[in-house]
């Protein structure tokens, strides 16, 4: 079994490929298209979808795809189901199973995440609707007093409970502790958070009995608060997250995949490139698991238009090539500068096709 699990997790951290996370719950992605004034329906966020999981070519930067719930039971304008859809263009279907960041009991402000009830249940119905991975996302604030000792270990507890469930109904998981860049602290102690909180979620892996050769990491980069009057440099995001991860990411998981956490999406690409640059033993595979960073160009670029979905996935197959780049550490300053229409093979292609 663990034999099988490994092998998923292999491919998602294939080489020069990395993971889109398009699991936006219903309120979230209606939060975001709500900005752009697009009408927020099942059908609007369906074609939304489909539209980034056709592009023609991203396969080959996208290892696997993250899905909310409403989406992984929709079907492509073709009638197939998405997670087949996926699956049919060589990428891994994946599944958001936590119910959300929930007020924590007797705390002032933080959250714990839920979802461990009937978790079960779910993960085997997920994997019976072609689910080979799974995530939970774990929310941390930082302030002058905080985080919590009991929000970190409630948290870190969740995620293994969630890690062990997954690995039992045959679902790689994703663990994602998001320590959470809002607030005016200096990079050092995000780093200090970052640690602390990594080094509670591996001892609740190994407590719960989780095998790390069959897990992903899901982190936050260690930088600056967005609010901080010293915003850190390119350099020092990367040494500081590399020797973050390198204390407290034990060398037998396969493979890290950042989150961009509200970084823009070319700062994002930069990061992952300068930490994937930096000398020394790197004995995980360092890629990405964006959200915004992959998609905010694509939403714009779209903006609820039948007419403008080829633009939308060529600004998403911009932002894949670039990040995919990124994860070799091979990205560079003219890639940008490459119109991505030259790049991309959309352009001799219709939007999709099914
Ligand atoms: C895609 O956004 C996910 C959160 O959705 P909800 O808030 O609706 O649950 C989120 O978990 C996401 O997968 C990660 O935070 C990574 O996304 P970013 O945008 O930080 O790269």
């Amino acid at each position: 079994m663990n034999q099988h699990l490994e092998s998923v997790t292999a491919a998602l951290v294939d080489g020069g490929k990395g993971i889109l996370a398009a699991d936006e719950t219903v309120p979230t992605l209606t939060k975001r298209f709500d900005t752009l004034g697009i009408q927020s329906t099942e059908e609007s966020r369906r074609t939304y979808r489909e539209m980034l999981f056709s592009a023609a070519g991203a396969a080959a930067f996208i290892s696997g795809v993250i899905m909310a719930d409403e989406t992984i039971r929709q079907k492509s304008s073709g009638g197939m189901p998405l997670a087949e859809f996926l699956l049919n263009q060589g990428i891994l279907p994946g599944i958001k199973v936590d119910t959300g960041a929930k007020p924590l009991a007797g705390s002032s402000g933080e959250s714990v995440t839920e979802g461990l009830d009937g978790l079960r249940d779910r993960l085997s119905a997920y994997h019976d609707m072609g689910a080979r991975f799974a995530k939970w996302r774990a929310v941390i604030a930082i302030t002058d007093t905080l985080p919590s000792p009991a929000c970190v270990s409630a948290n870190a507890h969740a995620l293994a409970r969630y890690a062990a469930l997954c690995q039992e109904q045959h679902l790689v998981p994703i663990v994602e502790p998001e320590v959470l860049m809002n607030g005016s602290h200096a990079i050092g102690r995000c780093e200090e958070v970052t640690g602390a909180v990594l080094h509670s979620v591996f001892r609740a892996l190994f407590e719960q009995g989780v095998s790390l050769e069959a897990t992903l990491l899901k982190p936050n980069m260690v930088v600056a608060g967005a609010e901080c009057p010293h915003p850190a440099t390119v350099q020092e995001v990367a040494t500081a997250t590399l020797r973050c991860l390198r204390r407290h990411a034990p060398a037998a998981v396969p493979g890290i995949v950042f989150l961009s956490g509200g970084q823009d999406d070319r700062m994002a690409t930069t990061h992952l490139n300068a930490i994937n640059r930096l000398p020394g033993s790197k004995p995980w595979t360092i890629s990405f698991s964006y959200g915004r960073a992959l998609q905010d160009a694509a939403l714009e670029a779209w903006h609820g238009r039948n007419e403008n979905l080829k633009a939308g996935q060529q600004a998403f197959y911009h932002r894949a090539r670039c990040n995919a780049a990124a994860s070799l550490g091979n990205y560079t300053d003219e890639m940008e500068a490459e119109a991505a229409d030259a790049a991309s093979p959309l352009h001799r292609q219709g939007w999709h096709d099914d």
